[in-house]
């Protein structure tokens, strides 16, 4: 069993970025810049959104948070994306999820002009990946091929299950490695709430992608030996022996799991840094209009 360590790769990557940032600003370009709204408390977002922040500085990048509380309405956040849109020193800028319930996530998706859109999560970024266009394709999916394709896991040919198919993960994620490009090129059978003998159909799986956000989900028994198990979930269950109060667990029951497979991500350690160093990479490439050329005023 090899763990895949998201972390060391996600590092090595911020390094590589920072180089390409400083031979920029050596040649008089300026330095590409994230902005990201915060919107409420919610402890996770917090974390993340304070991990993008963080990663900006060690790239070099030029970060901007904008906050609000839960009560902010959906006009005032669009007022912020429209002036993001329209500010050129902004190269890239994303509105963290979920948004509490009365704000319309689409409609503030739909708002972010898709040139700025790093998360890839507007219809128009979605489609463009969707036919294998070049688009700012979302972090997290991106950050699993960027492991695959690090650690040489053969995925041409092999089956794939993708448990969940949320517009953030298991959709992209799916799409994605069923494409006609490496890593990619395989089977793909995506599983969700209303799914029967989904304990069969992982069983059969080379490559399992969990990202259904339930603690543990996958154990022992549905993983078939020498598999490949990408855990996507980070969910925070009580742990009175820890300070925080809280731990994170994965939707892999890993301690059962991990004997049985060629290649295992930890839950913290392996995902979720390769989201954030994907969208860093997103915001590079929007900065030096790799995937759509510059605005011409
Ligand atoms: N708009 N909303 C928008 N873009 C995104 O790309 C996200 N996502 C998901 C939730 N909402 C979003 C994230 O940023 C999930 N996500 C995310 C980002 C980072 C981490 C996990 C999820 C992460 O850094 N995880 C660390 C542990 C962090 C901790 O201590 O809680 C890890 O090692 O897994």
């Amino acid at each position: 069993m090899q763990l895949i360590d998201g972390k060391k790769i996600s590092d090595d990557i911020k390094d590589e970025i920072a180089k390409v940032v400083e031979t920029m600003v050596a040649d008089g370009q300026k330095r590409p810049h994230l902005a990201a709204i915060l919107v409420g408390h919610d402890g996770g977002s917090e974390t993340y959104v304070a991990n993008k922040v963080k990663a900006c500085e060690r790239c070099g990048f030029k970060s901007t948070l904008i906050r609000f509380e839960d009560e902010v309405t959906e006009e005032e956040l669009l007022k912020t994306i429209a002036d993001l849109n329209a500010d050129p020193d902004v190269d890239g800028f994303i509105v963290q999820l979920p948004l509490p319930r009365h704000i319309n996530e689409q409609r503030i998706i739909e708002a972010i002009d898709h040139r700025k859109d790093v998360d890839g999560f507007h219809p128009i970024n979605v489609g463009r990946m969707s036919i294998g266009l070049p688009t700012f394709v979302s972090a997290t999916p991106y950050g699993i091929l960027e492991l695959l394709s690090r650690y040489n896991v053969e995925t041409r040919g092999k089956r794939c299950v993708v448990l969940g198919r949320s517009n953030i993960v298991g959709k992209p994620v799916a799409m994605l490695m069923m494409q006609k490009h490496q890593p990619g090129d395989a089977t793909v059978t995506v599983c969700h709430s209303a799914t029967e003998n989904l304990k069969e159909i992982c069983r059969e799986a080379d490559i399992i992608i969990a990202a259904l956000g339930v603690p543990g989900f996958v154990t022992a028994d549905m993983v078939k030996e020498g598999a490949t198990i990408i855990d996507v979930g980070t969910t925070r269950v009580p742990d009175a022996t820890r300070k925080s109060g809280f731990r994170l667990r994965g939707d892999v029951d890993f301690d059962n799991v991990a004997p049985k497979c060629s290649f295992i991500t930890p839950v913290p350690g392996g995902v979720g840094p390769m989201t954030i160093v994907s969208l860093m990479r997103n915001t590079l490439l929007a900065a030096r209009h790799e995937i759509y050329p510059a605005a011409t005023k």
